[in-house]
């Protein structure tokens, strides 16, 4: 049984509730005596960050690539401090990851998906992927939608063929109309079973 944490990645449309899973299997595992913790990408608390978080909320205009590029120096500067954690043997649960990157990005005109994955290769490879699906207009009835960049339904639907094309077998679909608690059921049951036969060398993203 390895030693190491695991990295457990989020992925999803806007408001498929990555978020509130997120935090909810942190809690679950704690409570069963695994060390776990939350990280959500974009980190809006670093420099670049901030940067990011103006972009997204129309105080600042940049242009697309570099906004890509980025959003994948915000998974970088936290690269270092994700392996110490998952040598430690603290599991991450890590809402969004290189998959939103190039989705939401390869979702504009004229970026392929094969130049959005560029920065991002060499980055931790998840050990399990959970890809929150369901429909962009159910979606749009959830709170909040609408008040940042990219949350329209048109945009949205672009961003669903996208993870579509970027989705391999290994990712786990979950059904995001399920109830809260259904999904952190099955969420947490499929995290055990990935533990318990976690490799103990940890792989690198669209490398192998
Ligand atoms: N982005 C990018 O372009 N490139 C990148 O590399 C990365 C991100 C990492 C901001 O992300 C934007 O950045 C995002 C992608 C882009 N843009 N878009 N669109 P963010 O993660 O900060 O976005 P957010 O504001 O947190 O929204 P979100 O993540 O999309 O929402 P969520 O986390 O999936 O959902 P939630 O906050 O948990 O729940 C939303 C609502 O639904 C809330 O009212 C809940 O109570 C409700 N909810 C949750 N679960 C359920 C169920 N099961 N049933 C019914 N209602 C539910
Ligand atoms: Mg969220």
């Amino acid at each position: 049984m390895a030693t190491r944490g695991a990295l457990i990645v989020l992925e999803g449309l806007d408001r498929t509730g990555k978020s509130t899973q997120a935090r909810t299997l942190v809690k679950n595992l704690n409570s069963k005596g695994i060390l776990a913790e939350l990280q959500i990408f974009p980190d809006r608390t670093t420099q670049i960050g901030k940067v990011i978080s103006e972009y997204l909320s129309h105080a600042r205009d940049l242009d697309d690539r570099a906004i890509h590029l980025l959003f994948s120096a915000n998974r970088w500067e936290k690269k270092n401090a994700m392996v110490s954690k998952l040598e430690k043997g603290i599991s991450l649960v890590v809402d969004r990851y290189a998959f939103s990157g190039v989705a939401f990005s390869s979702a504009k005109p004229g970026l392929s998906q094969e130049w959005c994955r560029q920065p991002d290769v060499g980055l931790l490879k998840p050990d399990v992927v959970f890809f929150l699906t369901a429909d962009p207009e159910t979606l749009k009835q959830r709170g909040g939608y609408g008040e940042e960049r990219y949350e329209n339904v048109e945009f949205q639907k672009r961003v669903a063929a996208e993870y579509s094309e970027l989705e391999d077998p290994s990712w786990i679909r979950v059904d995001a109309t399920w109830s809260a608690e259904r999904i952190a059921e099955h969420l947490l049951t499929t995290v055990e079973n990935t533990m318990r036969a976690l490799p103990e060398k940890m792989r690198e993203l669209w490398v192998d």
